[in-house]
């Protein structure tokens, strides 16, 4: 028998982002006890923190919005085809309330351990105000990118102006007329955020390390008539997406590369090109994500672009990619990005060529010279996936900790259970095909499955649910495997696992975090191994022996 002792809750929730928000949604509806605890001072996780002036989707919007209630549906209108920031935390606010789910969150609450209690099969957790908290199963829905990351400079303690990661802009009106700005980092959030404040600064000077590849989103607004049909195609886009690999209505281009003509290739290119959003990444030939010749020649085609556009010629081939081809990372979306360096007010330092030394009290030096701003804005990117996992102390089994597991990257079953960590949950987590899909779609299947989950195990009078090692061990060398045909295992990228600013993964060893199946086999996987009984877990309860 299984000792009892009194849990205050059955279910406790990490984050209140996106997953979080709904899988409290679920958990209320089924009357169980639980909470999600949020570090920060509201909900919305992505969309609380970075309110960086052009933070927005690169998701079509009406693809982000939860699917799960006809009349969220019908009552939301995206005013934008790719939604910026403040509409999409006002949506998931209005989510929350809508459901009344604000009573089952508790905010500025920072998880700091969480230990699993293998007597009574619970968790122990402590709260940074002091508190600890029991309960049976924890679920983390804790973001991919969460965590955010800054260079180590020397003097960075020093500047006398304003400094801050993007994920930290300042939640109050910042005045940027006439302010010398200097945004370092040209990832996804650097380009949209140098696109969109170019125009508003005095002066701003970027320190690009590594171009991205970067293509138009096209983004435009949606009119009342627009979203009336998009809400009577609902069934139809979500089905799209749930037909695609990456959860968007993109779908491949199902001609091979090579038995195309080259014109064929440039019409396809030149149609995408002008499309809105993912399209040029998702909707392109399959080869381009395996062949590394493939990949050549649509990388060029996109290089031409990019001279096309920028017409100092020398900062053009600045910003063209040498060291990747085209999508093996995470493709960032631009408006009018490359155009900003036609501008006078706009300079480009390349630091892989002038290196920059130390932050100074006025502004940062390079090997080459001094430079004075007024604010310092870094766009360095996130300790992704596992960063947000190692910053609590999680023990499992015998006090084995997390992060000493996942030292080398990270080891799941499904991306969803950890062996050694029973009674854990993660419906989005590393290595599941939920966060490599556009995030929402595949929020909603990871939760549903860990609901129904839920649901099994209690029904059933469980009261410890574990991954078998064996089980782990296939789903790990599986995720492992599909990297072997896709050129993104030599890119470094967060995808797989590179962040200079963190420990350990500055030297690009890759850490297999992404699911490359797609979504579609993802969500079968999960189908079968709940068909046959939760295979590969192994559930205890007090009326039946340890099995899987
Ligand atoms: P990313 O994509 O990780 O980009 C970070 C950028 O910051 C990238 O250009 C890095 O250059 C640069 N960086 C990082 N550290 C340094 C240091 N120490 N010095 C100079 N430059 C540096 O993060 P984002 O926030 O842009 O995007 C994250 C995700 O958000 C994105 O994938 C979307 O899913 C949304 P590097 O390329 O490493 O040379």
């Amino acid at each position: 028998m299984t000792p009892q002792i009194e849990l205050d809750y059955e279910v406790i929730v990490i984050g209140a982002g996106v997953a979080g928000i709904y899988q409290i949604k679920c958990l209320a509806d089924l009357g169980v006890k639980a909470t999600v605890l949020e570090a920060a001072g509201g909900l919305g996780g992505t969309w609380y923190g970075n309110r960086y002036p052009g933070a927005r989707f690169d998701s079509e919007s009406y693809t982000y919005g939860y699917s799960f209630s006809e009349e969220l549906l019908n009552e939301w209108h995206w005013k934008e085809r790719f939604s910026g920031q403040p509409e999409n935390l006002r949506y998931l606010n209005y989510v929350a309330d809508k459901f009344d789910l604000r009573q089952h969150m508790q905010f500025n609450c920072r998880v700091e351990a969480a230990h699993f209690d293998d007597t009574h099969h619970c968790w122990r957790l402590k709260v940074d105000d002091g508190r600890e908290l029991t309960c049976r199963f924890v679920i983390m829905t804790l973001g991919l990118l969460s965590i955010p990351t800054v260079p180590r400079y020397e003097g960075m303690d020093t500047f006398k102006g304003r400094a801050f990661h993007t994920f930290y802009w300042p939640h109050e009106p910042l005045d940027l007329a006439g302010q010398k700005v200097a945004v370092i980092g040209t990832g996804a959030t650097g380009i949209q955020v140098i696109a969109d404040i170019a125009d508003k600064v005095g002066e701003l000077t970027v320190f690009q390390r590594r171009p991205n590849w970067s293509a138009p989103l096209n983004n435009g607004p949606i009119s009342e008539a627009e979203m009336d049909n998009i809400r009577s195609r609902y069934d139809e886009i979500f089905a799209a997406c749930a037909r695609t690999p990456g959860g968007f209505e993109h779908e491949p281009d199902r001609r091979g590369f090579y038995e195309v003509s080259r014109e064929e290739r440039l019409a396809l290119w030149d149609r995408l090109y002008d499309e809105p959003g993912f399209g040029i990444w998702l909707g392109n030939f399959r080869e381009i994500f395996m062949d590394e010749e493939a990949n050549a020649e649509f990388s060029e085609y996109i290089a031409d672009r990019i001279r096309q556009r920028v017409k100092d010629p020398v900062v053009a081939e600045k910003l063209i990619p040498r060291d990747h081809g085209f999508g093996v990372q995470r493709v960032p979306m631009e408006t009018h990005y490359f155009e900003v360096y036609n501008r006078d007010n706009v300079h480009l330092v390349d630091i892989s060529e002038t290196p920059i030394e130390r932050v100074t009290e006025t502004g940062l030096r390079t090997s080459e010279r001094d430079y004075d701003f007024d604010i310092i804005v870094y766009a360095t990117g996130f300790d992704a996936m596992t960063g947000a996992y190692d910053h609590i102390d999680i023990r499992g089994v015998g006090g084995e900790r997390l992060r000493d597991k996942w030292e080398d990257g990270p080891s799941t079953h499904l991306g969803i259970f950890v062996h050694g960590f029973p009674n854990m949950l993660m419906p989005a987590g590393p290595q599941s095909g939920s966060a490599s899909t556009n995030y929402p779609r595949g929020i909603e299947s990871g939760v549903n499955w860990c609901t129904d989950f839920l649901k099994y195990f209690w029904e059933h009078g469980c009261t410890r649910a574990e991954a078998t090692l064996e089980a782990e061990e296939r789903w790990t060398n599986h995720v492992k495997q599909m990297y072997s045909t896709m050129l993104m295992r030599k890119a470094k990228s967060w995808f797989t696992g590179y962040n200079s600013n963190v420990e350990g993964h500055e030297h690009g060893k890759t850490r297999y975090f992404v699911y490359n199946g797609g979504s579609p086999k993802y969500v079968s996987i999960l189908k079968q191994v709940a068909e046959n009984g939760y295979e590969g877990i192994a559930l205890t309860s007090d009326s039946m022996q340890p099995s899987d």
